[in-house]
């Protein structure tokens, strides 16, 4: 059993109303950005009332996906790791997130080119991070975030993705050794250790969902998950996401937890 992390602060990004040309795969039609923006400040709700002290960053037009900040950098207790996306539409988001980022850690550190990461597919269970290989993170990436890790005394390993777009896509560590995972997720032998709670494929979407301080956030509208989490005992939060995940962008991609 690891220690039970204890997290202080958000980081969220303004979805653009660029936002409607966003990356994604999941044809449900495009964002209404309205909405969208409604449901960010729900979401930003959720995150204080896990006692979270929310840094908003303002709207970045030049990045369609910018508001799934998640992705562009891991932060750990120990340093804050600037990511290199490897999506091409995505790869300049970072320029603005270092000055934050900046603000709140002495030690940054960044993955360098030929390597990419997009820390969606970084999941932290205590000091250990599982770093999924997907078509965003290659192995160049995962091998440069495995040696920033180890400097500074933490661990990591590899998972290979085949079906989903990042590894929290369709797994989220929720404390006290449970593992909600989905699909490919659900018999890889690297996560037999976990007691796995495993969402069916029609509820795929909420696989994403994020411990906080004993409070767990789901996506709204999938009720057997729900009750699968209510079971461990935690509190809930339901947020609807519905505008975020018609751009494939789950409820763990809009902040940054630290
Ligand atoms: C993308 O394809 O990059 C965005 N439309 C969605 C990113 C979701 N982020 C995440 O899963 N961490």
């Amino acid at each position: 059993m690891t220690n039970i992390p204890r997290f202080t602060r958000a980081i969220v990004r303004t979805p653009s109303q660029s936002m409607v040309d966003g990356l994604t795969s999941a044809a449900l039609g495009k964002p209404d950005y309205e909405n969208a923006l409604k449901q960010h400040a729900e979401y930003i709700k959720a995150l204080k009332t896990c006692a979270l002290e929310v840094t908003v960053l303002p709207a970045d037009e030049l990045y369609p996906d910018s508001t799934f900040v998640e992705d562009v950098a891991l932060l750990t207790p120990h340093c804050a790791i600037i990511t290199n996306p490897g999506a091409p539409s995505r790869n300049g988001e970072t320029d603005n997130i270092i000055p934050i980022v900046r603000e709140f850690y002495e030690m940054v550190e960044c993955i360098q080119s030929p390597g990419t990461v997009e820390a969606g597919d970084i999941m932290m269970v205590g000091s250990h991070y599982y770093i999924g290989l997907s078509e965003r993170t290659n192995q160049n990436g995962a091998d440069q975030m495995i040696s920033i890790l180890e400097k500074y005394g933490m661990s990591a390993s590899i998972i290979h993705l085949s079906e989903v777009l990042h590894l929290k896509t369709g797994l989220s560590y929720l404390e006290n050794n449970y593992l909600l995972a989905c699909g490919e997720f659900l018999h890889k032998p690297e996560f037999h250790q976990y007691q796995i709670l495993e969402v069916d494929n029609d509820e795929a979407y909420a696989a994403n969902s994020i411990w906080i301080n004993d409070t767990v956030l789901i996506p709204a509208g999938f009720p057997e998950t729900r009750n699968l989490i209510k079971a461990t005992g935690c509190e809930i939060c339901e947020v609807d996401v519905s505008e975020f995940q018609k751009l494939d962008g789950g409820l763990s991609c809009l902040s940054l937890r630290f």
